[in-house]
């Protein structure tokens, strides 16, 4: 079983929120009462259930009491633009959306309800290949895909990365992530609740705030790149903050490579070192860097328990190199990898072989010891951009859905704080007047937020070779605006 919350000390606080605060007991009441509301609507195990992911309490609820039922969460972005809404509403047809809105749409809402005290039966556990969560996700062109991850996927992985960092029920998660990915979601929200800890979900990432809940009751953090390197520049400035992080028992990156300069700005200003996880939505967490081991600047650690790792060729044949320079695309194989992309049998073929093998496009070498360190990716579309995966295909049609767009084109830009930041260079129709700053606007509202070129460079036409092709490498070597 996934989630139980059975087994925490009496009185435990399983969510912190603002003022408020839900035990295990009061949690687990709320999500039973709620999950048996939509049963009594007509819900079944297996069917889906999109939930609006902002950060509060009731969603936190309303995902519980998927797990607990069997209902299969979809969590959509509460920043998700009317273009990307529509199409995760078709693909995964939910029965019902949990939560608010805030617009009409062709599915039925339903609220969770905080203040009722109804005692209501448990559910049947549901099974190991049971899916517990889709979660959407972007390739390098198309539509975001749904990631399937079974509950057994979730709990297998969970139990492997509690043994890595020794996370207990005594730890305080202070968690400033967002709720519909596997960083914040399967890690930060189930990840606390399946070892019994407490978490301390935070509105919005603040840095200020995150050094405060350390300094607090916090003991360990989970953040992206981009939210230690906003830290480490307040803790710079503040002994204060410096402090807090310097005395939380685990600090925890992952979602895209934390540079060693930081690596090194963190450690020089708190006098702690933060311990990098390698994953994917599709496979949740391959990789990670053991609490015994401490701190690895440039590794992101070996293989977890009861997870395969292994590098290949560009014809996916294994390496047996380990000697820290050659390099392959990493494969993984275990239970943690997903069932499948839903809708896309396509898809999931392409990146998963018969024998269970996930190609995952990332580039590595690997130590004697079986530490990774991750160097790259295969598709340079992929944007990795404040540890949200963004293609650049994606960007360009809502671009070019724009009607004063001829052409677009989209890359990632080195970014000292997004670690990759998102620009477009796009030619206008003849006569069109749209500035920049109103595509990216109009690309903000299409996808979601994160997915806004953070410049749109407005040029006469793209630089293409003989064949046609746009040279994306050439982009903002001058001549672009
Ligand atoms: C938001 N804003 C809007 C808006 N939506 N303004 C106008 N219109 C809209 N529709 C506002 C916000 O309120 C905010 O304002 C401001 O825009 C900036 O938003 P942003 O640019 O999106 O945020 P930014 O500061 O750049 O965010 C940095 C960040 C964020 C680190 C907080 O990138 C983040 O949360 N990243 C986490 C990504 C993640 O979880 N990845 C995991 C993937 S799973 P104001 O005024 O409030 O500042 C995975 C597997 C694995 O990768 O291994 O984990
Ligand atoms: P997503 O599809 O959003 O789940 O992103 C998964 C990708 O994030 C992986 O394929 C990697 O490229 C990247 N990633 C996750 N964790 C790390 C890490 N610690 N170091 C480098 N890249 C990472």
């Amino acid at each position: 079983m996934l989630l139980s919350l059975q087994t925490a000390r009496a009185g435990r606080v399983a969510i912190r929120h603002g003022d408020g605060s839900l035990t295990y007991e009061r949690l687990r009441e709320l999500a039973l009462a709620h999950a048996r509301s939509l049963s009594a609507q007509g819900l079944r195990a297996g069917d889906r259930v999109a939930v609006w992911a902002s950060v509060e309490p009731r969603t936190a609820v309303a995902l519980v009491a998927n797990a607990l039922a069997g209902f299969v969460s979809v969590p959509v972005n509460p920043a998700v633009g009317e273009r990307e809404l529509a199409h995760l509403l078709v693909d995964a047809a939910p029965r019902v959306l949990v939560g608010d809105a805030g617009r009409a749409l062709p599915v039925p809402a339903v609220q969770v309800d905080l203040a009722g005290v109804r005692r209501a039966a448990p559910f049947a556990a549901p099974e190991a290949r049971a899916p517990a969560l889709v979660l959407y996700t972007s390739g390098t062109t198309g539509r975001p895909k749904g990631a399937v991850l079974s509950h057994g996927a979730l709990a297998s992985n969970l139990d492997a990365l509690a043994r890595a960092w020794r996370w207990t029920d005594g730890d305080t998660l202070v968690h400033a992530l967002p709720l519909f990915h596997v960083h914040g979601l399967a890690l930060g929200l189930f990840g606390a609740l399946r070892v019994g800890a407490s978490l301390h979900l935070l509105a919005r990432f603040d840095p200020a705030r995150v050094a405060a809940s350390l300094a607090d009751a916090g003991t360990m953090l989970f953040g992206v790149p981009t939210m230690y390197h906003r830290l480490v520049e307040l803790a710079e400035r503040e002994p204060a903050a410096a402090a807090a992080l310097g005395r939380a028992r685990l600090l925890v990156s992952g979602s895209a490579g934390l540079p060693l300069r930081e690596h090194r700005r963190i450690e020089a200003v708190c006098g702690r070192g933060v311990l990098e996880r390698y994953g994917l939505t599709e496979t949740l967490i391959n990789t990670a860097v053991r609490l015994e081991e401490g701190p690895r600047p440039g590794y992101v650690g070996a293989a977890l328990d009861g997870v395969a790792v292994r590098l290949v060729d560009d014809a996916r044949a294994p390496l047996d190199a380990h000697d820290d320079a050659t390099l392959g695309e990493v494969a993984v194989r275990g239970p943690n990898v997903f069932e499948g992309y839903l809708n896309r049998p396509d898809a999931t073929a392409a990146v998963r072989d018969d024998a269970g093998w996930f190609y995952t496009g990332d580039l590595a070498a690997r130590a004697p010891d079986g530490a990774l360190r991750i160097v790259g990716r295969r598709a340079t579309d992929l944007i990795k951009t404040g540890g949200y995966k963004v293609g650049a295909g994606e960007v360009e049609a809502a671009l070019l859905e724009h009607p004063d767009v001829r052409e677009a084109a989209v890359k990632g830009v080195a970014d000292d704080d997004l670690g990759e930041r998102i620009e477009a260079w796009v030619a206008l129709r003849e006569g069109a007047v749209a500035t920049g700053d109103a595509l990216a606007e109009h690309v903000g509202a299409s996808l979601a937020w994160h997915k806004r070129p953070r410049r749109v460079h407005v040029v006469d036409a793209l630089p293409r070779n003989a064949m046609g092709k746009v040279l994306k490498a050439a982009l903002g070597q001058g001549g672009a605006r």
